[in-house]
This record gives C-alpha cells, structure tokens and sequence, in this order.
C-alpha cells in the first residue's frame, strides 16, 4: 500500500542485527519469519468503528446477544466516515490486510433495503474503497441480528415465513461474498452466524436443530466458485439473554461443517466456557474439517468482546497455527467491539496484537523443541519454552513495520491522537 506517512528510516537497528544472532544460536530464521509474517493477512472487521450499528438506518440498536459497552465520543455514523477511519487504520498497520464486512454495512444510499434483497450493487463502493486503499481482499458476514424478524430466532425459527426470509438473507449474502472474492481476486471467506437460542432451559432441543440443519442446507445449495468464495459456520455457547441453550453449537457447526465437507468451521475465542482452551481445538477440527476461520477475540469472564491483546490464550492459538503448519487452512479474522476506548486505537492496538502473537509463533525455536520432545527430554523442552518468553522480539516487530513504513513501537499511538484532535473530536 502507498498508504504511509512515517519517513522509513534508513537502516535496520543495531538491536535487530543483535536479535537476528540471538534467534540464529536456537535455530531460528528470522528472515523467513518475517516473510511469513507479511504474507499473512488479518481480516479485519469493520464494526469496532461503530459498535456494530451499521448503515441500514440511524441510531440501529444491537440485538442477539451481543453487545458494546462505553460511548467514547468520536464513532463513525456514516459510511465516510468509517472509511476515512478505516483509512488511518490500514496506515498503521504493517503489511496487507482484510477487511470483514457485515451485510449491514452495505451502501444503501439511504433508501431502506430489507436483508432478503441486498445485492452486490450495494457493496460496489465498498470495492472501489477497498482497491483504492490497497486491500488485500474483502470477508462477509450475513446480519441475521438487530432486525425485527431476528427477535426470537432466524434460520431455525418455528415460523416458515421467517425461516425463509433469513435463508434468502444468507443466499444472497453468500452471492455478495463471491462478488467480493472475484474482484478482489482472493477467496472471500462468508461466516453464517445467528443468534437463535434460548434465555430459560427449552423444552425441546432437537427441533430448532432440525430446522437449522434444514435452513443451512438451502443457504449453501447454490454452488459458487470455490476459487474466490469459501463458506464458514461459526458456534456459540452462551451469549446475553441466551444462557441456557444455543442452536448452533459447537458440535452442531462441527457435525454440520463435516457433512458438507466444502464448509469452513468458525472459532470464536469468546463462545466457549472460559476455562477451555481455544488454541487446543484446532489441531482436532483440522484433522477432519477443510478449513478454519478464526474470529480472534477476547472475552473477559463471559464473550465480551474485549479488544485482542498478545496476551497468553492468543499466543497460544497462533502457535498452533505455525506449529501444526495450519496457516494455509487457516483465515484469521478479529471479532471484537469495545466502545470505551478510541475506536481506531482498539482496531490498530487488537490488529497488531494479533500481528506480534503470530510473530512470535513463527520466532520460536521449533526445531530444538521437536527434538527436545522427541527425544523426551521434557526438562530441555520446558526450558526452551521458557527461554521463548524472553527472547527479542520487539526488535524483530519494529524491524517488521520500519520495512513496511509504519510506526514501530507506540508511534501509532501520535497519529491516533492527532487524528483524534482533528477529526474525531468535531464528529
Ligand atoms: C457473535 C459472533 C459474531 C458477531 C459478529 C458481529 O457472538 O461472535 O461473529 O460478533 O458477526
Ligand atoms: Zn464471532
């Protein structure tokens, strides 16, 4: 992207030559992880910049259990407006990345558009932004939430007439999704999330899987090139209002992504009870599923949505992406919305969270921990790990963004400010 302002400096820094040696005596190339780094994108999601409200309708209020909490002032309320945020967004993020929208974001021009009747035409802008700004390619996600018919359930509601309004919704998101792919010229990922679950213990738990089941299986019956589109499901446990029983689950969405076996399977970091571990799963889904979409997120207690941070579960999961050799299955995608901080700055700070815990996967000393553990030399193995926890990373990273002309360190952090001074504050 053409997109930066920082001057680069000239020269890598003394400590990265240091820290090159340093990886070198375990074994480690830190060349060709840093070319890993840039050849992997993160899809981006577009609704940290507004609390998920999208542009169906001013003021739209967000249901299905989701929810942002905090007002800092400054959102973005017109489709302009997130772009223009979006903007210094991608500036301060190294390398190429994604952007994940929800078929509520489309370009309606102000005229009410219902969900069963979006159409690629209302995404056209969207691609003409996209390309102009240097993106790697687009993601989609169909809006099956904050709608009047979404209130007690979508693709497995009781009610026929709703059922099928929310399959035409999907089929034509799935439609827009391989639009987006095709022009981009990269497989746009479009994930199937709904809300459909229950606050007090159902009775009857077998039926809305049914209709699930049933609704999902006319959602993907059209066949779309696989080249540029590539279908996901995304599970939940629990989510506000929703504590005792949700549709879609995980071994539903396991099972239902098996079936069809052309399906990607979505994990969410926030949609499993907090004490199991997200990372964990992988390797068990990719060992039967084609594909995997993550949706990289932090929940605090509950799926709260809390902005990413390179904390220990995220490490995890990307350790899991270089260890088991996954990045190729794998599209990662970010899934959070805090609206109590400055929006861009939880967009940049999660991205390039999610950026430096894949660093540091790709930094670790693979190859003497695979001959410390094959040789059962587990006090070795311990000590390489806890060696990794110290190594120089920080260098690399600032190496990593000074080759791609964008602020190392907290440089980010002046632009957001400035930003924040002249834009934000007048909105
Ligand atoms: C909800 C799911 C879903 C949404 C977005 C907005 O629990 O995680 O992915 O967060 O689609
Ligand atoms: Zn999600």
């Amino acid at each position: 992207m053409s997109k930066k302002t920082s001057a680069r400096s000239a020269a890598p820094s003394k400590a990265f030559a240091t820290a090159v040696e340093t990886y070198q005596a375990l074994g480690v190339d830190v060349e060709s992880a840093l070319k890993t780094l840039a050849a992997t994108p993160i899809s981006m999601h577009c609704w940290q910049g507004d609390d998920v409200a999208g542009f169906e309708k001013a003021d739209a209020t967000l249901t299905g259990g989701i929810q942002a909490t905090g007002n800092y002032p400054g959102k973005a309320r017109t489709i302009d407006q997130l772009r223009q945020d979006l903007e210094l967004v991608y500036k301060l993020l190294p390398g190429k990345h994604r952007l994940n929208l929800h078929a509520i974001y489309g370009d309606f021009g102000g005229k009410p558009v219902d969900r069963d009747t979006i159409e690629p035409k209302h995404f056209a802008s969207w691609i003409d932004w996209g390309k102009s700004v240097g993106l790697h390619g687009m993601d989609f996600n169909p809006s099956c939430f904050s709608h009047p018919l979404s209130a007690d359930g979508t693709l497995s509601h009781p009610d026929k007439r709703i059922r099928e309004f929310w399959i035409r919704h999907c089929q034509a998101s799935r439609r827009i999704g391989a639009h987006l792919g095709k022009k981009f010229g990269t497989r746009t990922v479009t994930n199937v999330w709904i809300p459909d679950a229950s606050k007090d213990t159902p009775f009857d738990r077998v039926g809305p899987r049914k209709r699930l089941e049933a609704s999902l299986d006319k959602v993907f019956a059209e066949k779309l090139n696989a080249k540029h589109h590539l279908d996901a499901v995304e599970s939940k446990l629990f989510g506000i209002g929703a504590e005792s029983y949700t549709v879609g689950s995980h071994e539903f969405y396991l099972g239902y992504a098996l079936k069809r076996g052309n399906v990607a399977y979505c994990l969410d970091a926030g949609h499993f009870h907090p004490t199991e571990s997200l990372a964990d799963k992988i390797s068990s889904v990719l060992q039967f599923a084609p594909a995997l979409l993550l949706h990289v997120s932090r929940g605090v207690r509950w799926d709260s949505d809390h902005v990413v941070n390179c904390d220990d579960p995220t490490k995890a999961i990307f350790e899991e992406l270089v260890r088991g050799d996954f990045l190729g299955r794998t599209a990662i995608g970010l899934d959070y919305f805090d609206a109590s901080i400055n929006r861009i700055a939880a967009w940049v700070i999660g991205t390039r969270a999610a950026q430096k815990a894949l660093l540091i996967a790709l930094l670790e000393p693979a190859k003497l921990l695979r001959d410390a553990e094959k040789s059962g030399n587990h006090a070795l193995r311990m000590a390489l790990l806890e060696e990794s926890r110290a190594l120089p990373v920080g260098a690399v990273w600032d190496e990593f963004c000074r080759r791609h002309d964008t602020p190392g360190g907290l440089g980010f952090m002046t632009e957001i400010a400035a930003y924040e001074r002249d834009v934000l504050s007048k909105r």
